[in-house]
């Protein structure tokens, strides 16, 4: 049931006034719920995935083919493209924009703190670099990137403790995509 369907009370039940629906669907003046579904059928992905630190990447890769696979996407659906570091996110999803293929792009990778600045650098250009381009393009981009301060927090993350944030970027991706192409068909 949606939000739409449901009466003030938000339980479904009685009060419901019949025959003021409009074309699309709900009744003039209420809230329409718009939202993406979880299903993958029908869209293309790019999954971009980094090197470094490819022992917690490759992780977040098979989490996020997992979370691609049980949602329905069809065989040939999704491309791997692989970079040597997040710094590479920015320019990669600029050019697999330009493929105009996909519906959703996935970012997966791992920024680990050391004992020099330079993880502000690399984790602060890739997260500012590809919010740039996705709304730039208006395809979304599911950020798997993981930024921690050690490599027990980057395991937790990838599959351990804390879930496999591959898996979670995926679903976003799939949401998102669907989501968008909603809003699109309304314009
Ligand atoms: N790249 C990462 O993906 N994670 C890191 O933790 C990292 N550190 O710490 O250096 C890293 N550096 C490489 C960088 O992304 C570029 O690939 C490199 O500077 C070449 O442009």
């Amino acid at each position: 049931m949606s939000v739409s369907d449901q009466n003030p009370r938000g339980d479904g039940e009685g009060s419901r006034e019949p025959s003021k629906t409009a074309p699309g669907g709900h009744e003039p003046g209420a809230q329409q719920l718009i939202e993406g579904e979880l299903k993958a059928e029908g869209l293309r992905f790019a999954i971009i995935v980094s090197r470094f630190n490819n022992f917690i990447t490759e992780r977040l890769l098979a989490g996020a083919l997992d979370a691609l696979n049980r949602s329905g996407a069809a065989q040939g659906s999704i491309d791997i493209i692989r970079i040597p570091g997040a710094w590479e996110f920015p320019i990669t999803v600029s050019a697999a924009m330009a493929r105009s293929r996909y519906d959703a792009i996935i970012c997966l990778g791992a920024v680990i703190r050391g004992d020099t600045p330079h993880f502000d650098y690399v984790a602060g250009q890739a997260a500012a670099g590809i919010a740039q381009v996705s709304l730039k393009s208006g395809i979304p981009v599911a950020f798997g990137v993981l930024t921690t301060n050690t490599v027990e927090q980057a395991i937790d993350r990838a599959g351990a403790k804390a879930g496999n944030k591959g898996f979670d970027a995926a679903i976003t991706a799939i949401e998102m995509a669907n989501l968008l192409r909603k809003l699109q068909a309304q314009n």
